[in-house]
């Protein structure tokens, strides 16, 4: 037990001196929100519904330097459109936003002089991380206009160019599920993730496996099953036949206990998705899998959007990076803003898997920017100033 207090202590202490870059005083001068809508090209499905279209949220911030100079930066804000992922939705981005966020950014001269003074003003806000995510993004982009780099030096990113899988929906049939796979294939992926089911599994899985017998391939719950059903827990079970990279968030979206139980029980790592929503929580569970010495089988998906910001993303993927659990940054359907976002969280050594940057076609029908160019599974880190990104949000 003591070895586990110490492992405690010495995650705790490498959180702290996880420090961010300290900066010249900017005032934060204007921000606007641009709401937009953007059409899926395919409909997507998960385990919890189908949606067609994404309502998007553009913050852009102006801040002015001592010196008298501005620089303005954008952010994404990406929920679903219904509460069903993480609790936020567009109606509940659009009122913490006009309600509760702008009007504190507003309310006074605001003076940031690190990415903890501007997360202070919304600070006493609980939960809502979409929301803070969509307002940190457009600093981040700010400060790296004003230093003239890429965001991603911001946070010591290193790598040029990241890999990228994709995530493919639900589909009604294994058939449906492999077409779709044989097109992530043929674009050449890292990996593919599939959405699974209760009874949308073991059937669907074989299938692929069948025929791409050494793809990495690995699936992905999103809360489906009740972790306390025999039936449930063995149709888990049986997904370890299938050599797969990890099994993602299968049981509820608040719960970690549970989850490291049923680790105990399979071959096949845990990912966790929904259950983490800040790098304490990803200190609980590196505990408790330790304390099961089950570490090997651990794996954190970090979402920027879902931890409430990409300060926040790049502490967890420290404290995971010092005990050897792997990360990558998944996608909650951004826009090609937000996708570059990712790639530049993605250059970080310390996210070492392929991440969700691209579909199987291009996500929107009309995107606010051109996505990166994307070739054999990998995508440059763009190495203008800020995102790298040219929006157009008229
Ligand atoms: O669980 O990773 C998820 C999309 C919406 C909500 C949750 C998830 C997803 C995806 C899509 O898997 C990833 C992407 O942006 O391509
Ligand atoms: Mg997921």
């Amino acid at each position: 037990m003591a070895r586990h207090g110490e492992l405690n202590r010495f995650l705790l202490s490498a959180l702290e001196s996880v420090k961010p870059v300290a900066h010249e005083a900017l005032e934060l001068q204007t921000v606007d929100v641009t709401e937009k809508v953007l059409l899926l090209t395919s409909p997507f499905e998960t385990s919890f519904g189908r949606f067609d279209r994404m309502t998007k949220f553009f913050p852009v911030l102006s801040f002015k330097t001592l010196g008298g100079d501005t620089v303005q930066g954008v952010g994404e804000g990406t929920p679903l459109p219904y509460p069903w992922y993480d609790g936020e939705s567009d109606a509940t981005v659009r009122t913490v936003l006009q309600e509760y966020i702008l009007p504190a950014l507003r309310s006074e001269k605001k003076l940031i002089c690190s990415v903890y003074d501007l997360q202070g003003v919304y600070g006493k806000i609980v939960g809502h991380n979409m929301a803070k995510t969509a307002i940190e993004g457009a600093y981040w982009d700010a400060l790296g206009k004003l230093h003239g780099v890429p965001v991603s030096s911001l946070w010591d990113g290193t790598r040029r160019e990241v890999e990228s899988g994709t995530s493919v929906g639900l589909e009604k049939s294994p058939e449906a599920v492999v077409a779709k796979v044989d097109r992530a294939v043929e674009m050449g992926v890292k990996r593919v993730k599939v959405k699974i089911a209760p009874g949308r599994d073991i059937e669907f899985v074989a299938a692929i496996r069948n025929r791409h017998p050494d793809l990495p391939l690995q699936v992905d719950g999103n809360a489906a099953y009740d972790l306390f059903s025999p039936k449930h827990v063995s149709m888990l079970r049986a997904l370890d036949q299938f050599n797969l990279l990890m099994i993602e968030q299968p049981g509820p979206n608040d719960d970690r206990f549970y989850h490291r139980e049923l680790s105990r029980q399979l071959k096949t790592p845990i990912c966790l998705d929904e259950s983490i929503l800040h790098a304490r929580h990803a200190i609980e569970v590196i505990q408790m899998w330790a304390e099961a010495n089950i570490m090997e089988r651990l794996v954190v998906n970090i979402k920027p959007p879902r931890v409430g910001g990409f300060w926040e993303g790049v502490k967890i993927a420290k404290i995971c990076e010092l005990v050897g659990v792997p990360t990558w940054c998944g996608g909650m359907l951004e826009s090609a803003l937000g996708k570059a976002a990712n790639v530049h969280f993605s250059s970080l050594k310390a996210v070492d898997m392929p991440g969700d940057h691209v579909s199987q076609g291009a996500y929107y029908q009309k995107d606010v920017a051109t996505p990166l160019p994307y070739k054999d599974g990998v995508i440059e880190v763009p190495q203008r100033p800020g995102w790298g990104v040219d929006l157009t949000l008229d």
